[in-house]
């Protein structure tokens, strides 16, 4: 975020209370009784839960509600049997929801399809038993890299029925990545489609599969191909299959595998601090009821309406508010395909005015995008359908958010500012609608069950409006279980930088906050070297790995800088190798090499040669200073550790 944007989250004092007629209707209807569920799962956490837990269908209820004997290695619904699949489709098939739209597809071109609870139960259980005939079982790993198009939810739903976890890799992603993720996650098939729409172009996935399997480190067997775009694609004899070939050879029947309540659901990768994005486990049971409350009470689920969030299901977002949680949930999902796009800027009004969305949500960053574009297009469509906005994904700066309550909500609709994390598996901090006044800017207070705190690196509480570390003092069910293949990496990200007092271990979440008098969470980004971009996290090091990858760079050091549109950009400062000499044409090829290593959403803004970096005298580069410098700042701090004070004055001058 910008110096201005911080300023005026400081400033920031409006109070938007809830319209009686949404509180009377909603269903956590005050504040008082948000604060009686607060209070009451606060009081015993582990009654709080289970009682929910019967509203979903159980094969085995569990022995044990939380098993904590082995922190930070936490055990939900103990012994309990259950499937998501069957949660999300078996348990809807009723006379009065199985003809219900389960998911409303949109595709970027303007097709679209609907797909009703029954027809939704039916592909996927065929798909199920494709990957059967493929050879997958249980506790296989199955990759999905795959456009926004209904087979990717299909496949989703598909693994958590025959108990295959997945690993969905967004189609954003370079051949480079994907071969990466492919091998740390040993997977056996991968499902993906020719190639996907993209900002009025195709993605070619199919292709970049092609060139992540021709590295030998790679286990992948079978390769599954959805036809989505048309082109022209090589497909590999024994290995590549099409899905509507294979489709046409099994049976519908699949019942739902039970599975154990800590068996894996899913591994998701996410960007750290450190070099190698880390696998971040989830399993079923608890991750369930996680999406399923939070997106009831958070979203204010009725049985008429049509949901819409406009994640990608690359991302943790997309799994749990455009498939499992509104599924859980019985809801119609929209899902689309098209991003905001200049060429189509009412690409976004379109598809609410056309399928009557009344539960939007998004980025801060489309919103800011979308501003740029205009109010005429907003203004031009019905948008009268929509009751609920909300938005995920960085900190919203109050002018975006205003704009958004105005325009796009008619002053009429909450705004509910979620805040959360890949790893905690759904929203913890947010406005329940209709009982939690909102402010621009905060996301509010914790989801009952939801012990969070501002800290300092001793683990106290920080003061009124004093910022410290954003953490979380008690297991809750959606939390990710492990990293994968490496629990150590486990601990020590998440909990060892609050120490552990008397016993109590507390969940380190990488973002500074503060909290206001009301108790309200400010929450002011990531507090170690992870820069969000465009709402996408990326480490530093990530991106400073993939620079020195290019034979002319020496060194590099990555650091964020404000962007009105993004919230981030990425600036890298590179020294080069000997011969090498600092050019506008190197600089591209540069930006490139980063896209070909990581993808599209890696591509630094900027790139800065320098002689040199400025580095401590123990030889640790000096992000700080360059944060600053990227940033157009004067250079703020102590800089008394610089080991050669020369090298700063000349990327001044620079
Ligand atoms: C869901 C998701 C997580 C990081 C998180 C924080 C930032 C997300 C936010 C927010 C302020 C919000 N973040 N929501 N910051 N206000 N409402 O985005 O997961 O991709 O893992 O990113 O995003 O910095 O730590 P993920």
């Amino acid at each position: 975020m910008s110096e201005s944007s911080i300023e005026s989250i400081l400033q920031e004092t409006r109070l938007f209370p809830p319209s009686a007629e949404f509180s009377q209707n909603a269903q956590i209807k005050s504040l008082e009784d948000y604060q009686a569920l607060y209070d009451r799962a606060q009081a015993d956490p582990q009654k709080f839960w289970a009682d929910l837990a019967q509203q979903l269908h159980w094969f085995q209820t569990w022995d044990t509600v939380l098993d904590w004997s082995n922190p930070p290695f936490a055990k939900w619904f103990v012994n309990g049997k259950t499937n998501l699949s069957y949660n999300c489709l078996d348990r809807h098939l009723t006379p009065d929801r199985r003809d219900k739209p389960a998911i409303v597809w949109e595709g970027e071109p303007g097709d679209s399809i609907t797909l009703t609870y029954a027809q939704l139960h039916v592909e996927v259980c065929k798909f199920a038993n494709v990957l059967k005939q493929m050879g997958v079982q249980k506790g296989d790993r199955v990759a999905l890299y795959m456009p926004m198009i209904p087979e990717a939810a299909i496949a989703m739903l598909a693994c958590a029925r025959i108990g295959a976890p997945h690993t969905v890799i967004f189609g954003g992603f370079s051949a480079e990545a994907l071969r990466d993720r492919l091998i740390d996650c040993q997977v056996k098939v991968v499902i993906t489609a020719d190639g996907g729409w993209r900002k009025d172009a195709i993605v070619p996935l199919k292709e970049q599969v092609d060139k992540a399997l021709a590295d030998d480190r790679v286990p992948v067997e079978k390769v599954l191909v959805a036809k989505r775009t048309g082109q022209e694609i090589v497909m590999q004899r024994d290995r590549d299959f099409w899905w509507h070939d294979l489709k046409e050879t099994v049976s519908a029947d699949c019942p739902a595998e039970p599975m154990d309540s800590e068996d894996m659901l899913f591994i998701l990768y996410t960007s750290g601090s450190t070099g190698k994005p880390k696998g971040v486990v989830h399993t079923t049971g608890g991750y369930n009821l996680y999406v399923h409350m939070t997106t009831k009470w958070i979203f204010d689920l009725q049985e008429t309406d049509v949901f819409w969030c406009t994640a990608d299901v690359g991302w943790i977002t997309g799994h749990s508010y455009v498939v499992y949680g509104p599924l859980s949930n019985g809801a119609t999902s929209v899902m689309y395909e098209g991003a905001p796009r200049a060429s189509n800027p009412g690409c976004f009004w379109d598809v609410i005015e056309k399928h009557k969305v009344s539960i939007f949500y998004t980025a801060p960053t489309a919103i800011r995008a979308f501003i740029k574009m205009g109010d005429q297009h907003p203004n031009d469509r019905d948008l009268s359908s929509l009751r609920l906005l909300g938005t995920v994904g960085e900190p919203i700066n109050p002018e975006a958010w205003m704009w958004y309550h105005k325009v796009i909500g008619g002053e009429k609709c909450p705004i509910v500012d979620t805040w959360w994390q890949t790893e905690t598996g759904g929203i913890m901090i947010t406005a329940l609608p209709g009982a939690i006044p909102t402010k621009p800017g905060s996301a509010t207070l914790p989801f009952p069950g939801i012990l969070a705190d501002v800290v300092d690196l001793d683990g106290n509480s920080v003061g009124v409006n004093e910022g410290g570390y954003l953490a979380v003092r008690y297991p809750w069910p959606g939390m990710m279980r492990t990293v994968f293949g490496d629990p150590d990496r486990f601990r020590r990200t998440y909990w060892q930088h609050i120490p552990v007092k008397d016993g109590q271990y507390t969940y380190f979440a990488g973002d500074g906050a503060r909290r206001d008098e009301d108790g309200y969470f400010w929450v002011m980004g990531r507090v170690d070297d992870v820069i969000n971009v465009a709402g996408h996290r990326l480490g530093t090091m990530e991106v400073e790995s993939a620079l020195v990858s290019h034979p002319a760079v020496a060194e590099a050091a990555v650091v964020g800088k404000p962007d009105e549109i993004k919230g981030q950009d990425i600036v890298a400062f590179v020294t080069l190798e000997g011969t090498y000499q600092p050019s506008d044409e190197l600089a591209k090829e540069l930006k490139k090499h980063v896209v070909l290593e990581i993808g599209a959403i890696a591509r630094p803004g900027e790139i800065r040669f320098a002689d040199a970096l400025p580095k401590t005298r123990s030889g640790k580069i000096m992000r700080r200073l360059l944060r600053d410098l990227a940033s157009g700042n004067a250079i703020s701090g102590d800089t008394s550790t610089l080991e050669d004070r020369s090298v700063l004055e000349k990327l001044r001058e620079g």
